[in-house]
C-alpha cells in the first residue's frame, strides 16, 4: 500500500485535489465525451509523482499485479445508493479520480450489458442480493478476472473506496499468478496452457452458450497471463480439472487481503491477477460499505468493432 500523502506530499496531494475538484466541477455527465476528453487533459496536469506511480505499473504490474494508493481525495460522500444497477453519471472528486488515473493506465470504458455501460459504477450491496456472486451480493465472492469470458475484458480494474463496510470486514482479494507459478508443477502448467476451459457469459452478455474455449494460463510461460473465474470456468479434461485443482490450492495459500478504507483506491492487474471479497453484513441503512469501479483498456482501439462509433461503451 502506497500512501498518496508519502508519495506525493502534501503540496502534491493539494494539486491532485484541486486537479480532481475542477474536473467534478465540469459538465454534468461523466459518460459524455468532452467529460472523457477534458479528463484525459487533465491527467496530464496531475503531479509528476503520481503519473510515474501510474505509468510504471503500467508496464509491469509487479509481483502483486496490484496497486493500492490510500488517502486519495473522495470529496463529500452521500448515503449509499442500494438498488442493482446503481452508477455515477453526475461528476464527484472520486469520480474524477478514476477517471483520471484510468488515463494513466489507458482508456475507460464498459460494457453496455454491464451497469448500463457506465464508466463510473457503483458496487454497493443491494438487499435480497446477498447470495449472488456478483458485486451486489455481501456472501463471499470467488476468485475471477474480471469478464473472463469475454476476448476484450479490461486491462485494469480500478475499485476505489467512498466507505467500509460497517464492521471493517470486508476484504478485497487478490491473487497474481507471479506468487505461485513456481510452485505449480510443469504438468499443472502445461495443462493450465491448453485450451480446455470454457468460461460462460453470464446471462447479462447473452448466455445461453455465450462462452469462450480458452486456456487459463497463456503468452510467456515465465511469466504467464492468468484468465479464470472460480464460478464460470469448467475444465473440459479430466487433466485440465486436476490442474485446476491444483492452482484453485494455490490461490487459497497464496491470495492477499486488503480492507479498504475510504479514499483508498485498489488497481488490478486484470491479466495476471484475479480478485474476489470476503463475505461481509450489510445493513441497507445508508452506510454500507462503496467502492467506486471504472475498467482501463491499455489499447482501447482493439475493441473498436465492438464500439459503434467509437464510444466508450462494448455494445457486445
Ligand atoms: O467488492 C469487491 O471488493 C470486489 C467486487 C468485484 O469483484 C467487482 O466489482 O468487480
Ligand atoms: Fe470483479
Amino acid at each position: 500500500m502506497i500512501t498518496a500523502e508519502h508519495l506525493l506530499g502534501a503540496d502534491d496531494l493539494a494539486v491532485l485535489d484541486g486537479v480532481a475538484r475542477t474536473l467534478a466541477s465540469y459538465g454534468d455527465r461523466v459518460d459524455a465525451p468532452c467529460w472523457v476528453a477534458r479528463a484525459r487533459r487533465s491527467w496530464e496536469d496531475t503531479p509528476a509523482a503520481l503519473r510515474r506511480e501510474i505509468s510504471d505499473f503500467r508496464r509491469h504490474s509487479g509481483p502483486d499485479g496490484r496497486l493500492v494508493l490510500s488517502g486519495l481525495p473522495i470529496g463529500d460522500v452521500p448515503p449509499t445508493p442500494m438498488v442493482k444497477g446503481s452508477v455515477q453519471h453526475t461528476p464527484t472528486v472520486g469520480a474524477a479520480v478514476l477517471a483520471l488515473v484510468a488515463h494513466g493506465l489507458g482508456d475507460p470504458a464498459a460494457f453496455a450489458a454491464e451497469k448500463s455501460g457506465a464508466l463510473v459504477q457503483d458496487v454497493v450491496p443491494v438487499p435480497g442480493e446477498e447470495k449472488v456472486q456478483g458485486n451486489t451480493g455481501s456472501v463471499e465472492l470467488t476468485f475471477h478476472t474480471e469478464n473472463a469470458f469475454h476476448q476484450h475484458r479490461p486491462d485494469f480494474v480500478m475499485l476505489l473506496c467512498l466507505r467500509a463496510d460497517h464492521d471493517g470486514v470486508a476484504e478485497l482479494r487478490t491473487f497474481c499468478i507471479r506468487t505461485a507459478l513456481a510452485e505449480l508443477s510443469a504438468a499443472t502448467r502445461a495443462a493450465l496452457a491448453k485450451p480446455d476451459f470454457l468460461t460462460a457469459a453470464p446471462p447479462s452478455f447473452g448466455g445461453n452458450g455465450r462462452g469462450s474455449l480458452h486456456a487459463v494460463l497463456a503468452g510467456d510461460p515465465a511469466d504467464p497471463d492468468l484468465c479464470l473465474d472460480e464460478v464460470a470456468t469448467s475444465p473440459l479434461t479430466d487433466q485440465a480439472a486436476t490442474a485446476l485443482a491444483d492452482l484453485r490450492a494455490a490461490i487459497a495459500r497464496h491470495y492477499t487481503g486488503i480492507r479498504l478504507r475510504p479514499g483508498d483506491l485498489a488497481v488490478v492487474d486484470n491479466r495476471v491477477t484475479l480478485h474476489g471479497r470476503s463475505e461481509f453484513v450489510p445493513r441497507y441503512d445508508g452506510a454500507d460499505r462503496w467502492l467506486q469501479r471504472t475498467f482501463a483498456f491499455a489499447d482501447l482501439r482493439r475493441s473498436r468493432d465492438h464500439r459503434p462509433g467509437d464510444t466508450t461503451v462494448l455494445e457486445k
